[in-house]
């Protein structure tokens, strides 16, 4: 029997099997929640029906709430109101999980009478990462059955566990291996030869067995994410939540958790993650996917053993890939193997694998002084230094060597792939990938389009990157790309701030605040003062005179003071220290350096810093959509959230300015172009869409 379009009701015998068919993940939009419910009701008004089995169709067992729903005028039934009718059924209700039973699909589940899982699939309330919380009974339900510890690791980090762990917590009471509606009916059949009672969890206590151990695990909970998660609304919630569950009736405590439901669901914070989780499935859709298919992928390469050409081999010999590392000579390439093994030797010490696993992974890496091993190698990923003389040296053995069809890749960070594309007699095969320090764990890639390119060498990019596991980006040949040409812009801004009167760090503290892990400064000690430093002296004979240039780093540099590793940089670290203390001598170089241009120290509010530093984010994130160079505003905020650690709570800095309202913005930039109208230019695209009341968003939907 049909209930709705995407449930169906099948009595076989004894047992009425209510069956959700909404692909691709089950989730459970309206039609779904009225065919739950109306199911429900049918298999219990069913005098042949004893009892009834949830199961999904295709890959998962519903995967949660229907998150495009979000924001749209409610539509009954509501998903508590679900639950509920699924545990009032006055037959036992049996839920059959497999894939992923996530979010509202697992508070189903844990309404239903007994769960039944597949042995692969993984269950889960991923909500924080939404900034929401379990909205749909989790919260009161879960800790009934786990105790506070189990419910609140699973709410508050968001990760889903495999079944044998599930089985542990008592939320899994059956484990399947094989055919999942068989296992179940067998499962139901043999409660109801056991004459087993329902179940309903909502009266069951167990959870509350040791109050005193519940309330202590609340209050730790509480400090630690004092801590960890300031300016977060539904982590401190989810506490609330799973607190009120052990100390007030299950009705009381189901109102309470819609209410804060409520609360995180019209929350910006709420609006930026979802928009997050949209927009990084979005950058994978580019122009080029609607004609062209991958070329093939069976054997990559890298050039160079550094950080980078190491992490980039570690990253595909991870995807279950070979991998040729080309170095220079044999100490070189030594160097290079070492920096590949020491990672999975970590991993080793650290049990992550084990010794078999690590010898199987390094036999899919081999290594090479000489180009001629490349002659079978479908893609290349060159990642030496970054000079172009150096690249287009490579370049030319590459052309030489490698098979016709095959892909040369560049890991540039910024230089021109046009102008390194055109010394090679295949310009059409050459494509920027650029790969985030380490670069086996940064999940960003950007890919970057150069002119001749061709369509099917640009999927392939999206390709790898989806085989590698990463975020992939599009993006535009320009200096430095997407994020590192908004880097550029916004670093400056705080150097102008820290020149003008704020020191390093209130500036560091003061995006802290907003929600980055480290401010700039911190960063720029992380990474290493040098770099940058040898670059600036390379660029200063072609700066543009009229612009402002701030010499603080310089005289930071100048001493030697590269950061953590010389113990000193805008902080000081003692003692091998990671977290650096203030240093009254970088103070005092930057009072001599305000005295030596003539400025008078005027202070800024955190709010100042932070407004100034992501208005000069968002403009040059105008000027880069103007240009083509980010396909789209999602893109540089999938850039921002994945290679540079803008707070993923913000969504991003172009729906953080949504949110604020571009008039604001702009306004904003406005008044700064009055101290420095040179830096402070309004971009001509920020402009038109504050006139013609539009914002990123609706460029992001192509209105
Ligand atoms: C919730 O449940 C609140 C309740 O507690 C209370 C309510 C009152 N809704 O990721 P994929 C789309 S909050 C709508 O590429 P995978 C996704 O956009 C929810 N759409 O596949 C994509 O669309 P497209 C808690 C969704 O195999 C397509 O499905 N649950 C939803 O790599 C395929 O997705 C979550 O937060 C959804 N819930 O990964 C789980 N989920 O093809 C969110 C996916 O157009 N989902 N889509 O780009 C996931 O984590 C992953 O999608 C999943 C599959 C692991 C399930």
């Amino acid at each position: 029997m049909q209930i709705t379009d995407k449930v169906s009701l099948k009595v076989e015998g004894a047992i009425g099997y209510v069956v959700v068919d909404n692909p691709p993940v089950n989730a459970l939009g309206q039609a779904v929640r009225e065919g739950i419910a109306g199911g429900i009701r049918a298999a219990d008004a069913d005098a042949a029906v004893q009892a009834v089995v949830i199961v999904a169709k295709g890959r998962t067992f519903p995967a949660g709430a229907d998150i495009t729903e979000f924001g749209k005028p409610p539509m009954p039934p509501s998903l508590p109101e679900v639950c509920q009718v699924v545990e009032d059924c006055s037959k036992p209700v049996i839920a059959a999980l497999h894939g992923t039973a996530l979010g509202g699909g697992l508070e189903i589940a844990l309404s239903a009478h007994y769960r039944i899982a597949d042995a692969a699939a993984k269950i889960g309330l991923p909500e924080i990462n939404l900034g929401l919380l379990p909205g749909a009974s989790g919260t009161q339900r879960m800790p009934r059955i786990t105790r506070a510890a189990p419910a609140l690791d699973m709410m508050l980090s968001g990760k889903p566990v495999g079944v044998v762990k599930a089985a542990e917590m008592g939320v899994i009471d059956e484990i399947s291996t094989g055919d999942l509606t068989a296992n179940a009916t067998a499962y139901a059949t043999r409660l109801l030869a056991e004459s087993a009672a329902r179940r309903p969890t909502s009266e069951r206590r167990e959870g509350f067995d040791d109050m005193a151990a519940y309330d202590a695990v609340i209050a730790a909970r509480r400090a630690a994410l004092a801590k960890s998660a300031k300016g977060q609304l539904s982590p401190f919630k989810i506490v609330d939540c799973v607190e009120a569950a052990a100390k007030i009736p299950f009705a009381d405590g189901m109102v309470m958790e819609r209410a804060a439901f409520m609360e995180c669901l019209t929350s910006d914070q709420s609006k930026g993650m979802i928009h997050a989780f949209f927009a990084e499935r979005q950058t994978a859709k580019i122009p080029e996917a609607a004609t062209a298919k991958p070329r093939a992928m069976d054997k990559l390469a890298v050039i160079g053993g550094g950080t980078m050409g190491a992490g980039i081999a570690v990253a595909v010999l991870d995807a279950g890939l070979p991998v040729v590392m080309i170095e220079r000579d044999q100490e070189s390439l030594d160097r290079g193997r070492a920096n590949v093994e020491k990672v999975y030797a970590r991993n080793l010490a650290k049990g992550r694998i084990d010794a078999t696993q690590m010898a199987a992974v390094l036999e899919r890496f081999s290594g090479s002084t000489d180009y001629a091993s490349l002659a079978d190698v479908d893609l290349v990923i060159e990642a030496v230094f970054e000079e172009m003389e150096v690249k287009k040296g490579v370049f030319a053995q590459l052309d030489a060597a490698m098979k016709p069809g095959a892909i040369l890749a560049t890991n540039t960070s910024y230089l021109n792939i046009d102008e390194l594309a055109a010394t090679i007699s295949r310009p059409q095969d050459v494509v920027g990938l650029h790969f985030f320090s380490p670069a086996n764990i940064m999940k960003l890639l950007e890919i970057v389009v150069p002119a001749q390119v061709s369509d099917d060498v640009v999927v392939t990019g999206f390709a790898l990157a989806k085989l590698l596991r990463k975020i992939p980006v599009r993006a535009g040949v320009c200096d430095g790309f997407i994020g590192n040409r908004l880097l550029a812009v916004y670093r400056r801004a705080a150097d102008y701030m820290m020149e003008d009167g704020a020191s390093p760090y209130e500036i560091d503290a003061a995006l802290r605040d907003f929600g980055y892990p480290m401010g700039p400064y911190q960063v720029s000690d992380l990474a290493g003062g040098d770099i940058g430093f040898a670059t600036r002296k390379r660029k200063a004979p072609i700066r543009d005179p009229n612009e402002r240039y701030v010499e603080i780093a310089d005289r930071i540099c100048e001493r030697g003071w590269f950061g953590q590793k010389t113990a000193r940089g805008y902080y000081l670290y003692e003692n091998g220290a990671r977290v650096g203390t203030e240093d009254p001598e970088v103070l005092a170089i930057i009072d001599d350096e305000r005295r030596r241009v003539g400025i008078n120290a005027t202070s800024f509010s955190v709010e100042e810093i932070q407004n100034r530093y992501l208005a000069a984010m968002v403009n040059e994130g105008c000027n880069v959509l103007a240009e083509g160079i980010a396909l789209r505003p999602l893109d540089i905020d999938v850039t921002l959230l994945y290679g540079y650690g803008f707070p993923r709570w913000r969504g991003g800095p172009m729906k953080w300015a949504d949110m604020v309202g571009l008039d604001v913005i702009l306004a904003r930039i406005e008044t700064y172009a009055k101290e420095d109208a040179h830096f402070w230019q309004a971009a001509p695209l920020l402009k038109q869409l504050v006139a013609e009341g539009r914002n990123f968003d609706d460029l992001n939907k192509g209105k």
